[in-house]
């Protein structure tokens, strides 16, 4: 399987998160993507190739044209307050406040353009997620020129990302990208297949309303689990979307074999929809030693997981979301992809 990957990815390196009251070390360190691919190379995937470079019309596809403007020039205008640590917002348009006017101001444009205070902006983040959205965009071109399967190892992630919203470690929603790629280039329905611990809200949004694009996802329970306000049962789409958005929220606790039962439905959604492609947004946080996350899923749980998903027998994108347990992220994204490769 062909990997495409950027060393790019390391000028992203956000130093702390808001959790619980403090600054906190950032789980979304670049080690990770290092051990990914140091196991791909040791089990012998295939061929690991560098990003081409798309322009900014493949992004504004999915992002608004103000969005990625603000990711271009966020850390310039930090910077140019005399700032040297990373930007992070502080105040967010919630509930009664207007969601219908841009500041001028980056400290307001910080807020308006996120969902949370997890998304440092470092001197090199617009490089390292442009490189990320390369990859995943390389990744669709090798389907659309025929290849049964790629692997894009993005980082940092994309699907907590919006249409002009970042979130959750992510800028640009990698996989959403490659999805509306394909799309424009031949594939009639895309389905996204998001596995990832956590909901794909971004995702999910971009595409809420559209009946060519199929999202479905496996993640903890919204009740108890980041994002907490979207990625319900009954969220299942609108107007031509309408059925063409499954989720299946898991309690904390969830073992490999309740996981892979509810994998087989969303896979059944996914047949029944018949999709000429699939996306699959690959989060291994759903580790059982994971350090943020509560399931409880082991090696061989990602190896079923890869062979199922060849059971649908249709191209395949595999795009890197998350996974914080750093010595077993790279085992456990390759026990996916061997999965896939030998089913
Ligand atoms: C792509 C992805 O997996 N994003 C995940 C974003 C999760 N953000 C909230 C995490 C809360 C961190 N909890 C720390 C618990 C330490 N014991
Ligand atoms: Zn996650």
């Amino acid at each position: 399987m062909l990997t495409i990957y950027s060393d790019d990815h390391r000028l992203h390196h956000g130093a702390a998160e808001f959790y619980r009251g403090r600054l906190v070390p950032c789980f979304e360190m670049p080690s990770r993507a290092d051990q990914v691919l140091e196991s791909m190379r040791a089990a012998g995937l295939g061929p690991v190739v560098a990003p081409a470079r798309f322009d900014r019309a493949a992004l504004v596809r999915v992002h608004t044209e103000d969005y990625v403007a603000f990711l271009e020039t966020a850390w310039a205008e930090w910077a140019a307050l005399g700032e040297t640590g990373d930007a992070l917002p502080y105040v967010w348009p919630a509930a009664d406040l207007r969601q219908d006017v841009p500041p001028d101001h980056i400290d307001g444009k910080l807020g308006f353009y996120s969902i949370d205070a997890a998304v440092p902006i470092t001197a090199g983040t617009w490089t390292a997620i442009k490189s990320s959205a390369d990859c995943a965009l390389t990744g669709a071109q090798a389907l659309v020129d025929g290849a049964a399967s790629a692997f894009a190892l993005c980082r940092p992630p994309g699907h907590h990302a919006g249409a002009r919203a970042m979130a959750g470690f992510c800028y640009l929603n990698n996989a959403a990208i490659a999805a509306q790629f394909l799309r424009d280039h031949g594939h009639a329905r895309v389905a996204v297949l998001d596995v990832d611990y956590h909901h794909g809200n971004g995702t999910q949004t971009i595409f809420y309303d559209r009946g060519d694009v199929l999202f479905a996802s496996l993640h903890g329970d919204p009740r108890q689990e980041y994002p907490f306000f979207l990625g319900y049962a009954d969220e299942c789409g609108a107007g031509e979307g309408l059925g063409a958005n499954r989720n299946y929220p898991l309690p904390w606790g969830t073992s490999g074999e309740v996981y892979r039962a509810a994998l087989d439905s969303a896979l059944a959604d996914m047949a029944r929809f018949a999709p000429t492609s699939v996306v699959v947004s690959l989060g291994v946080d759903t580790y059982a030693e994971d350090p943020i996350s509560h399931f409880k899923l082991r090696a061989p749980d990602f190896t079923a997981i890869g062979r199922a998903i060849a059971g649908l027998g249709v191209p395949t994108l595999f795009v890197m979301e998350g996974g914080y347990a750093v010595a077993a992220i790279g085992d456990n994204v390759t026990a996916v992809l061997t999965g896939f490769a030998g089913a």
